[in-house]
């Protein structure tokens, strides 16, 4: 079988890096407008704004790592200054600072995804034969076209996604898979439908105890009968008023990197429960065990563990609630600022389940804490807008961190939390660098 494993970008280009220049040069997936053009010596060191020595050693048609993450034509359709972390399945998170705004645009939200996006996504006809079907424990399964589903009462709300494996770039020893460092987060307005008011529509037995998503996505394989990502919830997390089935996102249908024509929300939980794609809801009366849903995968063990060491598949647990978090989104790290002048920042705050009930900021290294002002969320699982102003004391080089605590009283650590064999749910602070002059 012509298996082919998930591998990061620099993994890959680390083990042959032309093969992997030849592969994410197909113009299909990454744009690559003008690079040959602007590969030039001199445009190479106007890029790089300093000698690049050995430059004639790099190999024709190499991309140089640094010109890649930099460069804003090296990018995927329709995102913008994302920073792609591989290009097959196609995964990429956002910059803090190009998380400001308040409901995050479609070209700025990450993506991630285990497979490859069905073709189907990008024909914007085929959302008139999509069929949804429920079955399972249900009195009545039902096949809906979207048409149909639409009958049922139109809800929007905007909804935070976040990956379950955002952070793991801060865990050491290092864990395997995409190396989010901040980014692989978004809130956006979603519209659709309730998921509860489907079920009930299809009249939930009293068996009904958990949710098994399915889509349309295509395994790396190629293999049609492999299945990429299974995942569901028990059956209250589906009910929850929140949990949508949603065609639209920040008022258009959604993209064909976000699952059109169809796909779940299951805010505050890991992204991984959002079903891209949806074509099946299999209402089941055991915990569901898709692709995924079991051994380590978006599990964490049920106590803590030394880094590093292994973990009995048994001895793990599935991720619900995602941890209390926050990122600055402005100003970006690594400014200057005027000592005479108050620092203005801002950015967002979540917490899973939770709410968040206080923001603060330090500038020393965590010695005081400085209460920021914190709006109330657009609804719940959006997340929640914060501002500060500070004034700084001298010149020289400042960290400022950010901390949010939610409405049980956790706060976010200051070092990485538990390590864990996957790398979930890292929620250590966000640091930003200022230069004060
Ligand atoms: N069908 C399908 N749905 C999926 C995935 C996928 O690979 N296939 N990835 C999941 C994961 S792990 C996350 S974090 C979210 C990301 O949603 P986004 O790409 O819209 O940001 O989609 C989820 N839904
Ligand atoms: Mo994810």
């Amino acid at each position: 079988m012509g298996y082919k494993k998930e591998r990061g970008l620099w993994e890959s280009y680390e083990q042959d890096a032309e093969k992997t220049a030849a592969e994410i040069f197909c113009p299909a997936r990454i744009s690559r407008r003008d690079f040959v053009k602007k590969s030039g010596l001199v445009a190479l060191m106007v890029a790089f704004g300093t000698q690049v020595p050995f430059l004639r050693n790099l190999p024709a048609g190499f991309i140089p790592v640094a010109f890649a993450e930099a460069d804003e034509d090296f990018v995927i359709p329709g995102k913008n200054g994302l920073r792609l972390l591989n290009d097959r399945p196609i995964n990429a998170e956002t910059p803090p600072h190009l998380l400001d705004d308040n409901i995050t645009p479609v070209a700025r939200h990450f993506v991630r995804n285990n497979g490859l996006v069905p073709p189907s996504a990008n024909v914007l006809a085929s959302a008139k034969e999509w069929m949804l079907s429920i079955d399972g424990e249900v009195h009545r399964p039902l096949q809906l076209s979207i048409e149909q589903l639409q009958r049922f009462e139109y809800h929007t709300y905007d909804l935070t996604v976040e990956c379950g494996g955002n952070g793991r770039a801060g865990y050491n020893p290092p864990v395997k898979g995409n190396q989010w460092s901040l980014g692989a987060v978004g809130c956006a307005r979603y519209g659709g439908v309730l998921m509860r008011d489907v079920l009930r529509a299809s009249g939930l037995k009293t068996s009904a105890f958990y949710t098994g998503y399915y889509g349309a996505d295509i395994h790396l394989s190629g293999d049609p009968k492999r299945v990429v990502i299974s995942r569901g919830t028990p059956i209250e997390k589906a009910m929850n008023e929140y949990t949508m089935i949603a065609w639209e996102m920040n008022g258009k249908p959604l993209s064909a990197l976000h699952g059109f024509p169809l796909r779940v929300v299951t805010p505050g939980w890991p992204g991984s429960v959002s079903m891209k794609w949806l074509n099946r809801i299999w209402v089941r009366d055991v915990e569901h065990d898709g692709p995924k849903m079991t051994g380590k995968a978006y599990r964490v063990p049920k106590y803590p563990v030394p880094p590093g060491s292994k973990v009995p598949d048994a001895d793990m647990k599935i991720i619900e609630s995602m941890p209390v978090k926050s990122l600055i989104t402005f100003p970006k790290t690594r400014g200057r600022h005027d000592l005479r002048t108050a620092f203005h920042l801002r950015g967002h705050a979540w917490a899973g389940e939770r709410s968040v009930k206080q923001m603060h900021v330090s500038f020393d290294f965590g010695q005081n804490w400085i209460r920021a002002d914190l709006k109330q969320p657009a609804n719940r699982y959006a997340w929640q807008h914060w501002k500060a102003a500070l004034n700084f004391p001298s010149r020289g080089y400042y960290e400022v961190w950010a901390r949010a605590t939610d409405s049980n009283g956790s706060m976010q650590p200051t070092v990485v939390p538990g390590w864990n064999p996957k790398g979930y749910l890292n929620n250590a602070m966000h640091r930003i660098a200022v230069t004060v002059f």
